[in-house]
């Protein structure tokens, strides 16, 4: 049933808008073939064996009024996690220094909030022009941002801002209530018309079907301009948050969404997100063969447990893959 506030899309003209059956039919190949194109989308666009390193930080933690369903931080669930407010300036920095020596070039600064306010934002402001100090590209995510709030982040030196669409819009509504998917479009656009990279990408894991998966990738895809960064997450699932006992995606599932990531956001960063402390280490290198090109790189993820430095780089020695260095 079409939605009673249907999602407003603003199209540039004569670029290509993505239709459901055409992705469909990038998904219903034989695996071999969609990451054999995965692959030579990829090869055409980057510099195939290097990987982008980003590594984030909580500065905020728990206590949030959204109720995203999969989240450990949402106050709406009993997830036994301790409870953070803002992290002071220098305790932000110190992590950064550690994430510039294990060699990361972006710093990811998370924060629980439905949206920054007015009265935190100067701090986390004069967090991003110190972390960018240290020679590290800026990304923050804390919520949804009012028009004037991008552009004192774009003035503060933020390079990117990460709002996740999540799913698709016809899911959406079984995993979040408290904020629509109009709203995270709008808060795009802010992040867009103040001149910042976007980072937006989505989950999965949630229950969802491949035509969600199908529908969140076109509609990420479909943007007037494509996000940079585009972080795919397997969902890990959290217990005391509603989807802590959900069925698991079918590995190749997952893989598939990161190479019809690829071939649709051909110029991107498809980053290999949550999730990689569970998979295999043939599993994750068949997604950065499906075009993968960026992870989070550190101990933690936000609030769960990530996939150890030491293990990456040995992984990434055995595959060959480098590091990409810092562009300035
Ligand atoms: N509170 C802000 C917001 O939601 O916009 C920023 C922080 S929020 C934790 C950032 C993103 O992390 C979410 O949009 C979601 O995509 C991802 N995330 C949160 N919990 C997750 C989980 N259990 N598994 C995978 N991804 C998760
Ligand atoms: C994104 O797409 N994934 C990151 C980041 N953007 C902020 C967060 C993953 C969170 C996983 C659950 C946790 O550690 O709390
Ligand atoms: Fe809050 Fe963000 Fe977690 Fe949703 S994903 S509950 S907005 S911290």
């Amino acid at each position: 049933m079409p939605s009673a506030n249907p999602v407003q899309y603003i199209q540039p003209i004569n670029r290509h808008q993505w239709g459901q059956a055409e992705v469909a039919d990038l998904f219903a190949q034989p695996f071999m073939d969609l990451v054999f194109q995965a692959q030579q989308v990829h090869r055409e666009n980057f510099e195939p064996n290097q990987v982008q390193l980003s590594t984030l930080i909580s500065i905020k933690t728990g206590a949030c009024p959204e109720d995203c369903a999969y989240c450990p931080q949402s106050a709406h669930y009993d997830t036994d996690l301790e409870k953070e407010k803002l992290l002071p300036i220098a305790e932000i920095l110190e992590a950064a220094q550690k994430a510039v020596d294990a060699g990361a070039t972006r710093f990811c600064m998370g924060a629980a909030w439905r949206n920054p306010s007015d009265r935190e934002l100067p701090q986390v402001l004069a967090t991003i022009s110190a972390v960018k100090e240290l020679g590290l590209e800026t990304c923050a995510t804390l919520g949804m941002l009012k028009p004037e709030q991008a552009h004192l982040l774009a003035e503060a030196g933020l390079d990117y801002y990460n709002h996740n669409l999540d799913t698709s819009e016809k899911y959406y509504d079984q995993i979040i209530t408290t904020r629509t998917y109009q709203n995270r479009l709008d808060t795009l656009q802010s992040v867009r018309d103040a001149g910042m990279n976007v980072c937006a990408g989505g989950i999965v894991g949630m229950g969802e079907d491949e035509s969600d998966r199908i529908g969140l990738l076109r509609t990420l895809a479909n943007l007037p301009t494509a996000p940079e960064s585009v972080p795919i997450n397997m969902l890990v699932k959290v217990p005391g948050t509603p989807l802590e006992d959900v069925a698991d995606l079918d590995d190749f599932d997952f893989i598939r969404t990161i190479a019809v990531a690829r071939i649709l956001m051909p110029q991107s960063y498809v980053r290999l997100s949550a999730g990689r402390h569970e998979m295999n280490d043939q599993m994750q290198a068949l997604c950065f063969m499906a075009g993968a090109n960026s992870i989070f790189y550190g101990e933690e993820l936000l609030t769960t447990e990530n996939a150890s430095s030491d293990h990456d780089r040995q992984l990434f020695d055995r595959l060959g893959i480098s590091a990409e260095k810092a562009q300035r």
